[in-house]
Parts: C-alpha cells; structure tokens; sequence
C-alpha cells in the first residue's frame, strides 16, 4: 500500500549511519522513491565522502553540496533539483545547529549571535526550503520536518535548541496554511531521543533514554527505521489528508503527566 514509486524525494541532513536522515532515506528507498541527498561541505571533503559512501547502495540520483546558511549553495541545489528532476514530490528536513556551549548552564546566557544562528539554521531554514521548493512541487507535494518534545515543554539542556524548534513548529502551520491550496502539505515528526552525531555530543542523552525505557508506555526508545516509516507514511498518498501536524514517534512518552 505504501508505494513511491516515481517520486522524487530530497532527504537533507544526512551525516553519517546514525543520522535520521539516513533512517528515512532508506525507508523512501524501499518504498520506491527515487532519492537526491545533500552533504554539508568542509574543507576536508570529510562529510562528502561519508555521505557518498552511505548512500551509494541506494542508487541516489542526486548528490549536492549545502550549507543552509549559504544562500548561493541553497539557490543552487534547487536549481540542480529542478535540472534533474523538472518536479520534486517530497523534500526532507532533518537538521539542526546550536553552539554547543549554550546547549547547558542557564538559558539565559545565550548571546545575540548563538541565538540568531541556531534559529537560522534549525527553523528558518525550512521556510527557506519551502518557498525554494514551492516552484517545483506544482503537482502537489510533502515537506516533512524533524522536531522534538523541547520545543514545546522545558527540556533540561536543550534551551536554544528549544526555542529554535518552538519556531519550526509554527513554522509547519503557516507554511501548511500557505501551501496547502497547491496541494502541498507540510507536517512534523517529533522523535524521542536516538543516539547519532547531533545527542551523543551532548550531556545527559544517556539520562533521557534510561527515562525513556522507565517512563514511556512502550518502554523503550525508538529508532531511525521507525521514524523513516512515519516520514514515508507522511509522504505517501496514505497520508493525503494529513498537513500542519506534529506527529509524535517517541513511544508514547508526550502523553505521560
Ligand atoms: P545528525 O547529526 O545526524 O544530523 C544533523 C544534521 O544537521 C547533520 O547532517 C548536519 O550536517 C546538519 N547540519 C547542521 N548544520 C547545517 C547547516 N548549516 N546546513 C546544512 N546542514 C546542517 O543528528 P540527528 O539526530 O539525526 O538530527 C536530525 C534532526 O533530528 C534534527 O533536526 C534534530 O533536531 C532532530 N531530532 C533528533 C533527535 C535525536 O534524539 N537524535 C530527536 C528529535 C529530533
Ligand atoms: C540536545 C541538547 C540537549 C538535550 C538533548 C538534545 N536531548 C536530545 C537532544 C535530550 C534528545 C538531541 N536533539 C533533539 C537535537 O535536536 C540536537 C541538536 C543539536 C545538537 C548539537 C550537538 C553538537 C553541536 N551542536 C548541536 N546543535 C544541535 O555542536
């Protein structure tokens, strides 16, 4: 029933095997979807040729250098999507920045810059995509947007990051109000914790996933490959009716008092 076949589906924030990005691209793959990535580019070429690598078995059709704070990298990607492709179906939001210095200590300490930065690159970002992707979904389409539960109640540590999230929440709404006459729908995953390159840096993920196999009704965390069936379900035409949400994949946890 879940069946992609013939679409087109962008996945950005693919970093390496424990990335969520890289859970979802490989359940669009097998749903059929035919797949472009991104990879952040450094002078090294490191996540390029981690990138390259990972995603090879899936026969990707595109592999495009973006950095979303660089407008020219961001105007070419799109334009390389349009080269390619004529129309894109579904585009996949998966990333996130904050110092990591104010991701701990007090909220309050989080300076201009740092607090400028994080909602550029973890919300605005998305509003960036959809209007650069309005052009090319003239069929219709599905953006699909990572979140998490710090952005709607007080997550210890997460700060920033929280309000930065609060924004890409409300980010989903207007942009599902906006786009949703041209048969676009936009929607939100809010995940539990998973272990990849953006927790593990971080005190205290340990801490939250012991919370999570005590506290959660299915007692345990997820996992990338349960986010990737929510994010192909979401894109899928099993979905059609559904825009402007924030689905929970976190084992229940949300609900608990
Ligand atoms: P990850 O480190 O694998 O992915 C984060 C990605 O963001 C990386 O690919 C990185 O290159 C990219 N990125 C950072 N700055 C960028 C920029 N300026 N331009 C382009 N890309 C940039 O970690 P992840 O946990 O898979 O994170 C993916 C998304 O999932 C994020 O939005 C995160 O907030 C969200 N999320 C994660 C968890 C978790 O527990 N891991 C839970 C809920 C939501
Ligand atoms: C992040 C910070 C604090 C608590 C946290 C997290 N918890 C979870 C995360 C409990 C689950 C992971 N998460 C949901 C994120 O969105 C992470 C974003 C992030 C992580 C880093 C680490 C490395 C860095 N900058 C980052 N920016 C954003 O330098």
């Amino acid at each position: 029933m879940l069946d992609l076949t013939g679409k087109n589906a962008f996945v950005t924030g693919i970093a390496n095997n424990r990335s969520i990005a890289w859970g979802i691209a490989q359940q669009l793959h097998q749903a059929g979807a035919n797949l472009g990535v991104n990879y952040m580019p450094d002078e090294k070429g490191r996540y390029e040729k981690k990138v390259r690598q990972l995603v090879d078995p899936l026969n990707p059709d595109l592999i495009l250098p973006c950095d979303v704070q660089d407008d020219k990298l961001m105007e070419e990607m799109f334009n390389a999507i349009a080269q390619k492709w004529g129309k894109l179906d579904i585009l996949i939001h998966c990333l996130a920045f904050a110092d990591k210095e104010y991701l701990m200590g007090d909220y309050s300490s989080v300076p201009r810059d740092a607090f400028s930065k994080s909602l550029e690159i973890s919300a605005y970002s998305l509003t960036d995509f959809a209007r650069l992707a309005k052009p090319l979904m003239q069929e219709g389409g599905s953006i699909v947007t990572l979140s998490y539960l710090g952005g709607v109640k007080v997550m210890p540590n997460y700060n920033v990051m929280g309000v930065a999230k609060s924004a890409l929440e409300m980010s989903v709404r207007y942009l599902a109000s906006e786009l949703g006459p041209q048969n676009i729908r936009v929607n939100g995953i809010s995940a539990g914790p998973i272990r990849t390159l953006a927790s593990s840096a971080i005190g205290g993920i340990l801490d939250m996933i012991r919370m999570m196999e005590e506290k959660a009704p299915l007692r345990r965390t997820v996992t990338q490959e349960e986010v990737g069936n929510t994010a192909a379900f979401l894109c899928s035409d099993l979905a059609s009716g559904i825009t402007g949400q924030i689905i929970y994949v976190d084992a229940g946890y949300e609900i608990m008092g």
